[in-house]
């Protein structure tokens, strides 16, 4: 490399970051202004009953999320905790249909579970073993999950969306710190920032789904004093976890998180379209869906069951057994069209 190039690689890579923290900086004056409009503070959050199916599903189209109210019991919920601890123990590294602690009909095919995704998808679920046990990391940054993240003509943007990921938060995140975080209506708007920053209130036992064109983000805060005011993304980051330690000067600004261990389910459906076949291809560049596609295992009578249950189940086990996970993105990057 000449003299040259070098230059032009440092100047190249200083104006990255300089974009990045002006981005950042935008966002945090952006979702400060919306957090001082009284209007978000007012603001009700709906949740639907499992039964109210139609309000659910018009509330989702124009929100890309809605919460479904009191879906698991106490003990189910305790039951849950003690199945990630356990995944987390031993070291699980496949999905959550075919783990010991988890699989078959206790979340993946639990009829609650794929009657909501039946609901918002408005067809038979199709899951292609993309679901995690969370325990003390989350995604801390707002971001997408779709492929095609930049470009508003690229295919994920042509037509409605059809891939949700449903999250069952396994404590209080109503009056407790270490939600998910979302921007109302950002599943209609490739921008990254664009949408009003809302911290979502779930209690234990509910369940919220979004779309994978949703903009969203784990650990979102909440204020002692006003705990509807959303504190912007990029601060509470910079502030680390003790912002929600219960520990220390930031206690007395920050509710602490319900319990010592922040533990969370995710599980993602599509309908075995266009949309979920690019996802797939997508998933098929990423480091962490391939190992763990390549660490997962179905028994023949899960398939039986797939049927009973009425969802289609995809195996990519064997479509990516050969693909070396080291040569693949730890990070998104943009899928060619
Ligand atoms: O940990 C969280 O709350 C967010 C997880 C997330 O970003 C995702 O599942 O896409």
């Amino acid at each position: 490399m000449n003299r040259d190039q070098t230059t032009g690689l440092a100047a190249a890579a200083r104006a990255s970051v300089l974009g990045q923290a002006a981005r950042r900086l935008s966002e945090v004056l952006q979702d400060t202004a919306y957090a001082f409009a009284p209007a978000a503070w007012r603001w009700a959050y709906p949740k639907f009953e499992a039964s109210n199916a139609a309000d659910a599903v018009k509330f989702f189209d124009e929100h890309g999320w809605v919460i479904f109210r009191n879906v698991f019991d106490g003990e189910e919920i305790r039951s849950f905790r003690q199945a990630v601890e356990n995944i987390h123990q031993n070291a699980y590294a496949g999905d959550l249909l075919s783990s010991g602690d988890l699989g078959g009909r206790r979340l993946v095919f639990d009829r609650r579970i794929l009657d909501i995704a039946r609901c918002i998808l408005r067809d038979t679920p199709s899951y292609f073993g993309d679901s995690t046990a969370s325990a003390d990391v989350g995604a801390m940054g707002f971001h997408k999950d779709n492929p095609d993240r930049e470009d508003v003509s690229a295919p994920d943007w042509r037509s409605p969306y059809t891939v949700i990921r449903m999250g069952v938060y396994l404590q209080d995140h109503e009056s407790h710190s270490g939600g998910l975080a979302v921007r109302d209506g950002s599943h209609l708007a490739v921008h990254r920032n664009r949408g009003r920053p809302l911290a979502i209130p779930t209690r234990t036992g509910d369940v919220v789904v979004w779309s994978l064109r949703t903009t969203h983000s784990g650990y979102a805060a909440r204020l002692r004093a006003l705990p509807n005011v959303f504190v912007p993304v990029p601060v509470v980051k910079m502030l680390g976890s003790s912002a929600f330690a219960g520990r220390g000067v930031l206690s007395r600004v920050f509710r602490p998180l319900e319990l010592d261990r922040r533990l969370a389910l995710f599980v993602t459906f599509g309908i075995g379209d266009g949309h979920q076949a690019r996802y797939l291809s997508y998933l098929q560049t990423r480091h962490y869906a391939v190992a763990k596609w390549q660490a997962t295992d179905y028994d023949p009578h899960v398939f039986d069951d797939a049927k009973a249950c009425d969802v289609k189940l995809v195996r990519m086990g064997e479509e990516v057994s050969t693909i070396d996970v080291s040569k693949l993105h730890r990070e998104h990057v943009e899928l060619p069209r």
